[in-house]
């Protein structure tokens, strides 16, 4: 074949798979009815690549709520615990959230991106079979409606990869000779159900996620690709530079290869030996929402066309990672929209390469054209070159990013703070109640005009003092009812961004999340938080915490400018932040929380790497937050991720007071963080912010205790793991009295030790 792209999105160009999952969960429709939408969906995307001009399509890429539980289900690798559940649909929905009575599989990021995927266990009794009723269905559904149908399944390598062992078992690629037969298993019910292509996801091939990984893929694919009755079989890598696993693939008789050159180089194309191969070439940016500059990717297919046995056009990884498409985006100006493309404008880009490769540039010389113009005003737009941030950024130098010792610090904030010894606060985020979501639509639409919805909000900053306050909290925070997103919130009164309408991305389940475009230089026109904290600050005599979000992940949940190195759009990101911690110190903000949940997400899925970009995070947070004087105290919040890797990373930040997701890692990282050699004082979640069970008094004083044998109650925070949106009010009001009930009871019990 000659043009396709790996995956598309499921969720549906206007959501229409979130609203009926979640009104399947709600019990408002039946599984028919949940069965039709996702029908439609997938026929929809099947048309619209065929459309395009596609002749092989990716099918079983569609889901209810996440691709690696999709393929647990193919395997047989469910959690025994949801096994007595009868009904497939509510089974398969009790692994991906719970139920009353079984907890749900972990969740976690999906390689370095922000779609989060289900974690399988993989215990010692596991025992796999295959159940190939989904993928046989999706190929039947396509092959009725005349679709050139390539179905797509994760590899056995990246699905063991990514799997746990639990109850004890042995790290689970130990186990690939048990799952080799099922593949070949998988592949001969595929041919028997009439598939001319087959597809297997091995992005572990680009980590360094294991030991041995070129060895392990020419013996997995050896014995594959032996299959005696199958489908033409293509391996397909994606998010970085597959290097020697490319070659031993070579070695392999698997039909094809793909690869994403976009994040990785044709070097190790042309290295390996590709000559029997179909390779399909990852030209087009899958993750990303830039143009494609048409000229240069069809030079780089050209080039590679002498290595290989046939080449095929394609994007460098599903497009579950951008929007659906630029239409309806009315709002965004001409020559931004010039500049982009999302996924329906890929498929485009895709099948003019490949008619070009076949018939040479000038059969499409007009859509070369257009590229070339766009992109030319893209190179020359005043917004991307904005020299007073150059100035700023070029007269930085490490003393703007140093502050005095953490020790020297100290005792002037606690003259200033005066807090109690085991102090109490909470991450950031209260209860997102309905009030406050119909204030921002009723101010979108016009409904309300600036002043009232100030007064709204107001309204419920007040609600939040008065709940701390009551709760009797020592730092509170003013909630955030202003902010629809963590990130969106600052995007959309920063220079440099642009926010879309509809530019829906899921990130997990039925959750989505509408990344901002950060097209060019980046510059803070006015304070964005301060109001909000003052007015917060004049309703208590306690210190209220600015909150801001930090330039990492402010890079990691936006689509960002591929002009310039992301070190360089960092420390504008960076100073941008920073303007805005030194206007809430002048406003007389005491503490300034500056939130990193994203530090881990970015960590280079290769170690040689990492250095450089733990470098640039690094000084990027400290630009941030090195503008405020000795006295003011610096927070940070990070979540949603193991630590490991980057812990040194943490103490380099050098933040006074580190909040962290700890609550369910039972304070391992606490250990981790005194062997790293931090010494500041850090806040380890005392309790799950994530169900809505309300601890008891008693489990959270344990937590403490626990906690205070790794650090000393000097250098202890109490708060909970994360922000309290997601919750409702009632129950953040429960548990936080607990948690300051606790508090007072582990602070008697020190005092009476000292
Ligand atoms: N913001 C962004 N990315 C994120 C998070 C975030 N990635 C990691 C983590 N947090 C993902 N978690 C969530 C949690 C909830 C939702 C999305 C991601 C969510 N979304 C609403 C939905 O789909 O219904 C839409 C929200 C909206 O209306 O803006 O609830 O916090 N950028
Ligand atoms: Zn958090």
């Amino acid at each position: 074949f000659h043009a396709t792209v790996p995956g598309v999105a499921r969720i549906g160009a206007n959501r229409e798979l979130k609203r009926a999952v979640e009104a399947y969960w709600a019990g408002r429709i039946d599984a028919a009815a949940l069965t039709q939408t996702a029908d439609g969906i997938r026929r929809d995307s099947w048309n619209q690549l065929v459309q395009a001009g596609f002749d092989s399509v990716p099918v079983n890429t569609f889901s209810y709520y996440d691709q690696m539980l999709d393929t647990a289900v193919l395997l047989g690798a469910l959690p025994p615990r949801v096994a007595g559940i009868a009904h497939p649909l509510d089974r398969y929905f009790a692994a991906a959230r719970g139920t009353d009575e079984v907890a749900p599989l972990e969740m976690t990021k999906w390689f370095d991106t922000n779609y989060h995927y289900l974690v399988p266990e993989i215990g010692p009794d596991t025992s796999f079979a295959v159940d190939a009723t989904a993928v046989l269905n999706e190929l039947a559904q396509a092959r009725a409606l005349g679709v050139p149908a390539r179905p797509v399944v994760i590899g056995p390598i990246t699905f063991l990869a990514l799997s746990k062992a639990v109850g004890g078992a042995q790290a689970p690629l130990s186990r690939i000779d048990d799952l080799l037969p099922l593949y070949v298993e998988l592949l001969a019910q595929l041919a028997e159900g009439g598939a001319q292509w087959v597809q297997f996801d091995e992005p572990t091939l680009v980590t360094d996620q294991a030991e041995g990984l070129a060895e392990l893929a020419e013996r997995v694919y050896t014995e594959l690709s032996a299959a005696s009755a199958r489908p033409r079989l293509l391996v397909q890598t994606y998010f970085g530079e597959a290097g020697d696993r490319l070659a031993a693939l070579g070695r392999t008789a698997v039909d094809a290869v793909g690869v994403d050159l976009v994040a990785g180089t044709a070097d190790s194309v042309v290295a390996a030996d590709l000559a029997d191969k179909l390779v399909v070439a990852g030209v087009v940016d899958g993750r990303n929402v830039w143009r494609t500059d048409l000229d240069r990717a069809l030079d780089a297919l050209t080039a590679l066309r002498p290595h290989v046995g046939s080449l095929a056009v394609s994007t460098s990884c599903s497009t579950l990672h951008v929007p659906y498409t630029l239409r309806g985006e009315s709002q965004l100006d001409a020559a931004l929209a010039g500049w982009l493309a999302f996924a329906d404008e890929k498929f485009a880009e895709v099948a003019t390469l490949s008619r070009a490769l076949v018939h040479g540039r000038d059969d499409q010389a007009g859509q070369f054209e257009a590229a070339r113009l766009a992109l030319a005003t893209r190179a020359t737009d005043p917004r991307l070159h904005v020299a007073a941030v150059h100035d700023r950024l070029d007269a930085l130098e490490p003393a703007d990013w140093t502050r005095t010792t953490a020790s020297a610090r100290r005792p002037l904030q606690d003259a200033a703070l005066n807090l109690p010894v085991l102090p109490t606060t909470t991450i950031g985020s209260y209860p997102q109640t309905s009030a406050i979501r119909q204030a921002r639509h009723a101010l979108r639409t016009g409904s309300i005009d600036a002043c009232k919805y100030r007064n709204r909000i107001q309204r419920e900053i007040a609600d939040v003092i008065e709940l701390q306050e009551k709760a009797g909290l020592d730092v509170l925070v003013h909630g955030e009812p202003e902010r629809n997103d963590m990130v969106q919130y600052f995007a959309e009164q920063l220079d440099g961004f642009f926010a879309t309408a509809n530019g829906w991305v899921q990130s997990y389940g039925s959750r989505c999340v509408r990344p901002p475009i950060l097209f060019g230089d980046v510059a803070r026109p006015t304070p964005m938080t301060v109001g909000w904290t003052t007015y917060a600050q004049s309703l208590t005599s306690r210190p209220v915490k600015g909150m801001l979000t930090g330039p990492v992940t402010i890079l990691a949940w936006s689509f960002v400018r591929d002009d310039q190195p992301a070190a360089v759009t960092a420390r504008q990101v960076a100073l941008a932040i920073r303007d805005e911690t030194v206007d809430l110190e002048r406003a007389g903000v005491p503490i300034i929380q500056v939130d990193e949940p994203a530090l881990r997400e970015l960590l280079p899925l290769r170690a040689a790497d990492r250095d450089a970009y733990l470098d640039w995070a690094i000084t990027s947070f400290r630009i941030a937050t090195g503008g405020v004087a000795d006295a003011t105290q610096v927070h940070t919040h990070l979540c949603y991720s193991e630590f490991g890797e980057v812990i040194g990373a943490i103490a380099a930040l050098d933040a006074d007071v580190t909040s962290i997701e700890a609550a369910r890692s039972h304070m391992e990282i606490l250990d981790d963080l005194n062997e790293a050699g931090f010494a500041n004082q850090v806040g380890p979640g005392v309790y799950d912010i994530h169900s809505p069970r309300v601890p008891s008094t008693d489990e959270i004083a344990d937590s403490l205790r626990e906690a205070l044998q790794a650090v000393s109650a000097e250098r202890l925070w109490i708060n909970p793991d994360c922000g309290l949106k997601t919750r409702r009010t009632d129950e953040v009001t429960a548990a936080l009295r607990r948690m300051v009930a606790a508090a007072v009871l582990v602070r008697e019990e020190a005092a009476a030790l000292a």
